[in-house]
């Protein structure tokens, strides 16, 4: 199992070497903490210098685990589900240019919250159709660029459409593609899933997931709550999972603090 832990390269208010700049004190914080990467929720990924991304990278031996992509929503109101086919064209456009910047980084592309929330006036049946056909037409993309897609279960109070596991894994299995697994974060897990079930039910997962979220209860560093991770680690280590797990949390009382706490912690349960 690998550790990441999400950051921003503030790209759009950026110019590249700001961007560069801020990418490489990211790697000088990280490297001599033994994270194994970092996750980058990025709005402009084609601002980003992309070679020279991956040789700082390289330099720190770090990896770049996954591209957040649910700001395309939030910033530009782009999503999968819309029901002007041009907004759903256009987040089907961004989202091809983080998979370009993945190919080149050789990360995970994200798709939480850019399926986007259902319109006050119209049919939801509708908008999880136009999701499915949006999903499609980007694992056609993911295959084309040999970049793998996860699919992010996001509880319903920020999104309206698959908020479970068992939700999102239907879809998955509906889609088909080899490029396209499931995204667990450790927060939504916490808010949407039965608690009676939800070890069973992950053992049962594991071999579909591809990336994988950490935060407590409180959204803030493993550690800070009451979320048993010890048993959620455990299930994935058992399964054999080795992929990323990533921090995803409110970065406070700071990035840094958030960066040290949780890999203490996570150290002393593993
Ligand atoms: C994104 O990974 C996520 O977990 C959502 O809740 C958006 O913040
Ligand atoms: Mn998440």
């Amino acid at each position: 199992m690998l550790l990441s832990i999400v950051a921003g390269l503030n790209e759009s208010k950026s110019n590249k070497e700001g961007i560069i700049k801020k990418f490489s004190s990211l790697c000088q914080l990280l490297a001599p903490l033994q994270y194994d990467g970092v996750e980058l929720s990025l709005l402009e990924p084609e601002k980003i210098d992309v070679d020279k991304i991956v040789e700082i990278a390289e330099s720190y031996e770090l990896k770049i685990s996954a591209l957040g992509t649910g700001s395309t929503y939030i910033r530009y109101g782009y999503s999968f589900g819309d029901t002007e086919k041009s907004n759903r064209e256009k987040a089907i456009e961004r989202i091809e240019k983080y998979i370009n910047f993945a190919r080149e980084t050789r990360s995970k592309v994200i798709i939480g919250l850019i399926r986007g929330r259902f319109k006050h006036n119209s049919n939801p049946n509708k908008e999880r159709l136009n999701i499915i056909s949006s999903l499609k037409e980007c694992c056609k993309l993911a295959e084309d660029n040999n970049v793998m897609l996860v699919f992010e279960p996001i509880n319903r109070f920020e999104i309206d459409s698959y908020n479970t596991i068992s939700q999102s894994l239907k879809l998955i299995e509906e889609i088909g593609s080899e490029y396209l697994k499931l995204l667990v974060d450790s927060f939504h897990t916490h808010l949407e899933e039965d608690p009676i079930y939800v070890w069973e039910n992950l053992k049962e997962v594991a071999r579909h997931v591809g990336h994988v979220h950490l935060a407590d209860t409180t959204r803030r560093a493993p550690g800070s709550g009451h979320f048993d991770f010890k048993t959620f680690l455990s299930i994935f280590k058992n399964a054999g999972y080795s992929e990323f797990v990533s921090i995803e949390t409110i970065m406070k009382p700071s990035f840094e603090e958030v960066a040290k706490s949780s890999l203490q912690y996570l150290r002393s349960i593993l």
